[in-house]
């Protein structure tokens, strides 16, 4: 497989589903600004929505969408589903939450928004995190083990460190618990190491 990707982006979650899964894969970067990937592709007429993550599969089928690649994941990696009762419907029921309510209050930040309008998207983030911590089904997201909702999460928990953003006490000590991880470690390492694009655009990888 293959994913491309923008460090630190939601792209994350996905990397550290493969590696909690020990599905092999490679990494493009792309410059989402730019729409370049490091190997010098016009990225969107790879993926024609610009964002990422986009993970390509051995087949040479592309599938996009957070909540699509997660799923997928899930579905290959069976100790990354929930087990509780209406097991399947609880992971689209959180990946969903995550998409289009959390994932999407973020947002602003990430144009230039004004200071208002920051300070209403910090509003609806603290809102959406209290949803997720009292919908909390144990020490994990959705019960007592990990699943790739937890990496979903974890990714916005850190946009939410980075721009000081308050966590309720249970999702600090989850957002602890999944950083402790060894792929989750292993993920934050190899994009936190990644030399900026414009150095590496140039050339071929
Ligand atoms: N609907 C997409 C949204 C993904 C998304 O917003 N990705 C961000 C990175 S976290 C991105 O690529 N942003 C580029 C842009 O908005 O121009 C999904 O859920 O996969």
């Amino acid at each position: 497989m293959k994913l491309y990707y923008s460090p630190g982006a939601c792209s994350l979650a996905t990397r550290i589903s493969l590696h909690e899964a020990g599905i092999p894969a490679e990494f493009e970067r792309v410059d989402l600004k730019a729409q370049r990937t490091e190997r010098g592709s016009d990225y969107s007429a790879i993926n024609p929505s610009a964002c990422v993550p986009l993970l390509v599969l051995n087949d040479g089928e592309t599938v996009a969408e957070n909540v699509a690649i997660l799923k997928l994941i899930a579905d290959r990696a069976p100790e990354l589903r929930p087990d509780c009762s209406l097991a399947e419907i609880r992971l689209i029921e959180m990946l969903s939450f995550l998409s289009t309510e959390l994932h999407a209050a973020f947002k602003p930040y990430f144009h230039d928004a004004s200071a208002a309008d920051l300070a209403k998207a910090r509003e609806a983030v603290v809102r959406r995190l209290d949803i997720i911590t009292n919908g909390m089904r144990g020490p994990y997201l959705l019960g007592d083990h990990f699943t790739v909702a937890d990496a979903y999460l974890f990714v916005m928990l850190r946009w939410a460190r980075n721009h000081e953003i308050e966590l309720p006490a249970r999702l600090f000590a989850l957002f602890e618990r999944i950083s402790a991880r060894e792929p989750v470690r292993r993920s934050v390492n190899e994009e936190e190491r990644i030399v900026p694009l414009v150095s590496a655009s140039a050339g071929s990888t």
